[in-house]
């Protein structure tokens, strides 16, 4: 039998290989981006002194006493030159808190700091915070917008899964020490709300989810865009819907803004998600579009269908058939590292460039929404495919 210390160093050992494992990149690509044989966060990923007690006094079975479940839905940034994460890291308590994990080279060695966030409380305490975007505006601010969960008191009693979605404001100088701020006061719930990383006519602007419901958008038509005056009281005077659900598209049933914006040359480069319904449930799959430099409500690029849709082992989790971002890093160089859970579960990597994104963006087809308009747009490529054939 293995002495308590010998039985720490196998631990100890295994993780290590674990969170060093080199990834690499997989050679199938659409041309658009690549995928990455491993998850590059998992919830074993975690560190063993968060799990384990490692006194033997107190634990001489060894047993793993605070269970981590999940690592999923994480913001994302460069930061003094690593690739960093705040992850949702879910407890097998069902409560999900942030920690940031960076990685020298954003594709593998993902390592957690020793603690994870104290994120300070609103006045309503939440019972679930998660799916940070962090936004380093230009106002000199890191703003972090995460999604606060509460029961909804007004809901009949014995109805414990009612809830509400707030979206909760913070801010840091060095990701370590967090400052919050009211929670954005809005008409309707709130999730999936981002901030955008410049002032719009001297004012803040969020793109926001408005949603009937906990689950349910209802009317809420899909992304929408509003200015904020003062980010420490800030308040939805007025909402637009800058990027709309439709029927029988990926969208139909939600959408939500992943991580801010990229700016490029031709206009800011959007990563979202959108949600449709069918026998196995919801599906979530990541999508892109295209804005305005000058007025960044209006659409320029919407390419139809997925950018992103659950394969092989993606499919599987605990919340099957979901990819969800809100993270991703556009490096010096051009290229772009965008961080993708998939199904409540594990985060992934994919890389690609701005301008693979961009090029993806402008020049694939849009949604013609019907069956014969899908067809025109396969036939006018066909044609002029055969036509170089020929030649
Ligand atoms: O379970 C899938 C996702 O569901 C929610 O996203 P949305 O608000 O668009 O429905 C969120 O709870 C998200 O965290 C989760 O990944």
């Amino acid at each position: 039998m293995n002495s308590f210390k010998e039985k720490i160093s196998k631990l100890t050992a295994e993780h290590h290989t674990l969170i060093t494992r080199k990834n690499e990149m997989l050679a199938k690509s659409n041309g658009v981006y690549n995928r990455y044989k491993y998850p590059v966060l998992t919830a074993e990923h975690t560190p063993l002194f968060w799990r384990y007690d490692f006194d033997e006094k107190s634990n001489p079975y060894l047993m793993e006493r605070i269970g981590m479940n999940a690592t999923m839905n994480s913001g994302a940034m460069k930061w003094n030159g690593k690739y960093l994460m705040v992850v949702r890291v879910e407890g097998v308590d069902r409560k999900s808190f942030f920690a940031i994990a960076e990685s020298p080279n954003g594709i593998d060695n993902f390592q957690f700091w020793d603690y994870p966030v104290t994120m300070p409380e609103d006045i309503i305490p939440a019972t679930n915070i998660y799916d940070m975007r962090l936004t380093a505006h230009e106002d000199g601010w890191i703003y972090g917008i995460f999604c606060a969960e509460r029961h909804d008191d007004t809901a009949p009693a014995g109805n414990l899964s009612a809830a509400t979605a707030t979206a909760a404001i913070a801010r840091t100088q060095d990701l370590k020490t967090w400052e919050r701020l009211p929670d954005l006061q809005t008409k309707s719930q709130q999730r999936n709300v981002v901030l955008h990383p410049e002032f719009v006519d001297g004012k803040y602007a969020l793109y926001t989810r408005p949603q009937d419901g906990f689950i349910d958008t209802g009317k809420g038509g899909g992304i929408g865009w509003t200015l904020v005056d003062d980010m420490t009281h800030a308040i939805v005077t007025e909402e637009t819907i800058i990027d709309h659900r439709y029927y029988h598209t990926i969208k139909e049933v939600k959408n939500g803004e992943g991580p801010h914006p990229i700016k490029t040359e031709k206009g800011w480069l959007h990563l979202a998600h959108g949600v449709r319904n069918c026998a196995a449930g919801l599906r979530y799959v990541l999508y892109m579009y295209m804005t305005s430099l000058e007025d960044p409500t209006q659409l320029i690029a919407s390419p139809a269908g997925h950018f992103m849709a659950p394969e092989g082992e993606e499919r599987v989790g605990d919340v099957s058939n979901v990819l969800f971002t809100n993270g991703w890093i556009a490096d010096e160089d051009g290229t772009v590292y965008i961080y993708y859970a998939s199904c409540d579960t594990r985060m992934h990597v994919a890389t690609s460039t701005i301008d693979k994104l961009v090029d993806y963006c402008m020049n694939t087809p849009q949604d013609g929404l019907t069956s014969s308009a899908s067809v025109e747009t396969l036939k006018k490529l066909i044609t002029s495919n055969l036509e170089l054939l020929k030649k």
